[in-house]
């Protein structure tokens, strides 16, 4: 181990983090990625020593910001700080120091200085109808700044359901003419879709890229594979149920804590593609058919027009 990797483990353990822990998420991680644990070793390298900092610069546009408090809060307490170290976040409004015209002038300072070389991570979808005047940070458009700033990007990523394919913002009737950004720009992104998305699909999309030197293979609307190549229902614990036709015909009652099948109750895990019910969340904590609730579908483009009304028998 070199003096740098030391210097890293060192700080983790002073965050109360022994190797152990770190090692345990690295194999995690590397399963979610769909790699072979040969590469378990080689994942804990792009973090103890990452070999460049990555620039990325992270736009906010129509969104609840509930995908930045996932990925920087209910994960593990200390991957929010793994992950700032791998990455040079140039700018980020949820978490930067700087505001008003100070911030204005670092996002042109490091969109210019970092041309073709930064990821830029969208979250948040974009108004396209008059001009896009139904959204504007700092006087300028979502538009605007979308075309400004992905133009120059080395490559887009969208983070969350907003920038994939404009979610709620884009459910009918839609008057600000609110699209993702792929749609919105007319180029491909990279789509860590759900509302919000787990943010392990969004550091194993990171580390594909830093580990492999390139983006992870996606699916036909962009999103990776890894993540999103199955359905819910593919890997449902409940799936015995559904076979054997023990459904939960009542919402929220003793059948749905036993764990029947909530298909009966609106669950849309059979259409729907994501790893929630292998990965969970907050930690491996828990998902929505765990807790007894039906999936709405969040990771599928158009859900709100296309699943509504939600818990209704299928
Ligand atoms: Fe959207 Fe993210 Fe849902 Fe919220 O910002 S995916 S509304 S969790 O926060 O974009
Ligand atoms: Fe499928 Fe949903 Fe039933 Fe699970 S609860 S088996 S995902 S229909
Ligand atoms: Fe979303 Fe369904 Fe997972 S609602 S969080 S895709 S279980």
């Amino acid at each position: 181990m070199d003096k740098e990797e030391r210097a890293f483990y060192e700080k983790l353990e002073g965050k109360g983090v022994s190797r152990r822990d770190f090692m345990k998420f690295c194999t995690f991680l590397t399963a979610t990625m769909g790699l072979s644990s040969s590469f378990i070793p080689k994942v804990a390298e792009v973090f103890a020593a990452p070999a460049q900092r990555t620039p990325v610069i992270w736009l906010h546009f129509g969104e609840c910001t509930g995908c930045t408090e996932a990925a920087i809060r209910a994960m593990y307490p200390w991957i929010d700080q793994l992950v700032l170290e791998v990455l040079d976040v140039e700018y980020q409004e949820t978490i930067m120091a700087a505001a008003g015209h100070q911030a204005e002038e670092q996002l042109h300072n490091a969109v210019e200085k970092y041309k073709g070389k930064f990821i830029c991570v969208v979250e948040g979808a974009i108004a396209t109808k008059f001009n896009g005047g139904y959204g504007k940070v700092a006087g300028k458009t979502f538009l605007q700044t979308a075309k400004e700033v992905c133009s120059k990007a080395a490559g887009v990523i969208c983070i969350g359901q907003c920038s994939s394919y404009g979610n709620i913002q884009a459910a009918k009737p839609n008057p600000g003419g609110y699209k993702g950004v792929g749609a919105a720009l007319g180029i491909k992104t990279v789509n860590i879709a759900g509302c919000p998305p787990n943010p392990i699909n969004f550091v194993g999309t990171i580390v594909n890229y830093l580990l492999l030197g390139k983006l992870p293979a996606l699916d036909d609307i962009g999103r990776p594979l890894f993540a999103y190549g199955q359905t819910i229902h593919d890997n449902c614990p409940r799936r015995g149920h559904f076979e054997s036709g023990e459904f939960v015909e009542v919402f929220g009652s003793k059948e749905a804590a036993e764990g029947y099948c909530l298909f009966k109750v609106g669950c849309r895990g059979p259409e729907t593609y994501n790893n929630c019910s292998i990965v969970k969340f907050n930690g491996g904590t828990s998902w929505p058919v765990q807790a007894g609730h039906p999936c709405i579908g969040c990771s599928q483009p158009d859900f709100w027009d296309k699943f509504t009304p939600f818990y209704q028998e299928l």
